[in-house]
């Protein structure tokens, strides 16, 4: 009896993973590891300074970094991202989603939003979608990222709820993990989400019905 969807951001609500490409791809020139399609796409999902080191190790420059070289990197990628992120409008939202929300809404389920980026407050505002949701969980406080569960069980209290009462969507392997251990009922958008309960090919074909249907099998 689901009561409540938790909500990834990137790559489920809106395509900000484009900016953060375009934000690191600088970083990357600047620190000279070599800018891949792949390095794109392991960035997705994980943490400001995971996502650095990782691009930092691409290069082999893992270990010539200060940790306060380190930050300063992380803060100059933050404001370029900030930057770019000021373009965002509801035209933004990813296909179908608006109505979705809007469907969930209407029918009176709780909304949470389960997102690594501590920029989710201000992307939500750009696209006017703040007052959908219940709370935001804030990454800050958190002691593991995706895919440790604590993410979606802290998606779950912000709307008071039970996580086997909360549904979970993610574009992510490491967020499906993250809700499946949380206890929740996991709903992929995506290609090659096999753990995940539910799984939809893009973000327009997600529905009430479509959901259920599935559910029945
Ligand atoms: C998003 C992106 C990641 C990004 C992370 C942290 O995750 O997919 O690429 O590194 O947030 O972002 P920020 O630097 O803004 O704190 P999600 O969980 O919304 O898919
Ligand atoms: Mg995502």
């Amino acid at each position: 009896n689901i009561k409540g969807f938790a909500f990834d951001l990137d790559g489920v609500i809106a395509d900000t993973a484009r900016f953060h490409g375009q934000a690191w791809h600088q970083t990357a020139d600047e620190v000279g590891t070599v800018w891949t399609d792949e390095l794109a796409e392991n960035l997705k999902g994980i943490s400001r300074m995971d996502s650095l080191e990782l691009i930092l190790n691409a290069g082999g420059y893992g270990q010539k970094y200060t940790t306060a070289q380190k930050e300063t990197l992380a803060t100059q990628k933050n404001d370029k991202y900030l930057e770019l992120i000021k373009t965002l409008t509801p035209a933004d939202i990813l296909p179908g989603m608006k109505k979705f929300l809007d469907e969930l809404k209407d029918q009176q389920y709780h909304l949470s939003v389960a997102s690594a980026s501590k920029n989710a407050p201000t992307i939500l505002k750009q696209l006017k979608l703040t007052d959908y949701f219940d709370g935001i969980v804030d990454p800050a406080t958190l002691h593991a990222g995706k895919p440790d569960p604590e993410i979606f069980v802290k998606a779950a209290e912000v709307m008071g709820l039970d996580p086997v009462n909360v549904a979970g969507l993610e574009d992510s392997s490491a967020g499906i993990t993250s809700i499946n251990s949380a206890g929740e009922l996991s709903i992929g958008i995506g290609s090659q989400l096999n753990e995940a309960k539910i799984k939809f090919a893009v973000t327009d074909e997600v529905s009430l019905v479509a959901i259920k249907t599935q559910l029945i099998g």
